[in-house]
């Protein structure tokens, strides 16, 4: 790890007719270069990281990758992978990988990033702190100044027993930033529970989180909080594509 902050690489010439799921195969299609055969894999989860699972699925059909195992980081990952065939493990059986690949909410200047609104943030993160190697694949709508930034949610993962007082106690933390807490519901209205059957509560900020390392270690030490989406100090690169092409940071 220890990327070097800041470093960019323009890779490709602009790409302004693309529409945003094709910006994000083109980070996927990038992001699996650095894919060689042998490796044990993180696969993410949410849109960009579906692109490189499917990706990686391709190249192993036409046995251009060979001996692959893929550790997924949700059950929908793990379905996708298994319907291309791409042979399956667990942290269990490989508790270090060579290299993870995944999606993010928000990526700031750092390389540090918000994750989880697809909901699967414990899984991922277990599983990108378990990588040698955490490429991140991002379309350029993802970029902000400072954490929490986005006006978009930054996720915490709580267990069900008494959500609401870690709620208020979450907003509490955040009141300096004008943090309003939500508990995620799924389409019928239901709080949504994850893989690990614990319950969402959501922090929507009206300024980016001032201090983020500070912010992760205090929302971690809540009894009863499970994670939170603040992915700091774990990004080996980052992937962007957009407009003007596809450019890497590291
Ligand atoms: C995963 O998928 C999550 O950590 C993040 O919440 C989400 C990003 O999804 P998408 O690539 O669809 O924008 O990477």
């Amino acid at each position: 790890r220890n990327p070097s902050k800041f470093v960019i690489k323009a890779l490709s010439t602009p790409s302004p007719a693309l529409t945003q799921d094709g910006l994000k195969k083109l980070a996927a299609d990038k992001a699996v270069e650095y894919v060689k055969s042998g490796m044990v894999l993180g696969l993410g989860t949410g849109s960009t990281a579906a692109f490189v699972v499917s990706k990686i699925g391709e190249l192993m059909k036409s046995g251009a990758l060979t001996d692959i195992v893929g550790v997924p980081t949700s059950k929908r990952t793990q379905e996708q992978a298994a319907s291309l065939n791409i042979p399956l493990s667990t942290l269990d059986a490989h508790p270090h990988l060579d290299l993870a690949i995944d999606g993010a909410d928000e990526v700031d200047p750092n390389l540090d990033l918000v994750k989880g609104r697809g909901g699967a943030l414990l899984r991922e993160k277990m599983v990108e702190a378990a990588s040698d190697k955490f490429v991140v694949v991002v379309d350029d709508s993802k970029l902000v100044d400072g954490l929490g930034g986005s006006g978009l949610a930054m996720p915490v993962e709580v267990v069900q027993f008494c959500w609401k007082y870690n709620l208020v106690r979450l907003q509490e933390l955040f009141e300096e930033e004008g943090c309003e807490a939500k508990l995620r519901l799924d389409g019928d209205g239901k709080p949504y529970v994850t893989d690990n059957m614990n319950y969402i509560v959501d922090l929507y900020f009206k300024t980016p989180i001032k201090d983020s390392s500070a912010a992760g270690k205090e929302i971690a030490a809540f009894e009863g909080v499970v994670e939170h989406g603040l992915f700091l100090d774990m990004t080996t690169a980052v992937i962007i594509a957009g407009g003007e092409g596809v450019s890497i940071k590291s």
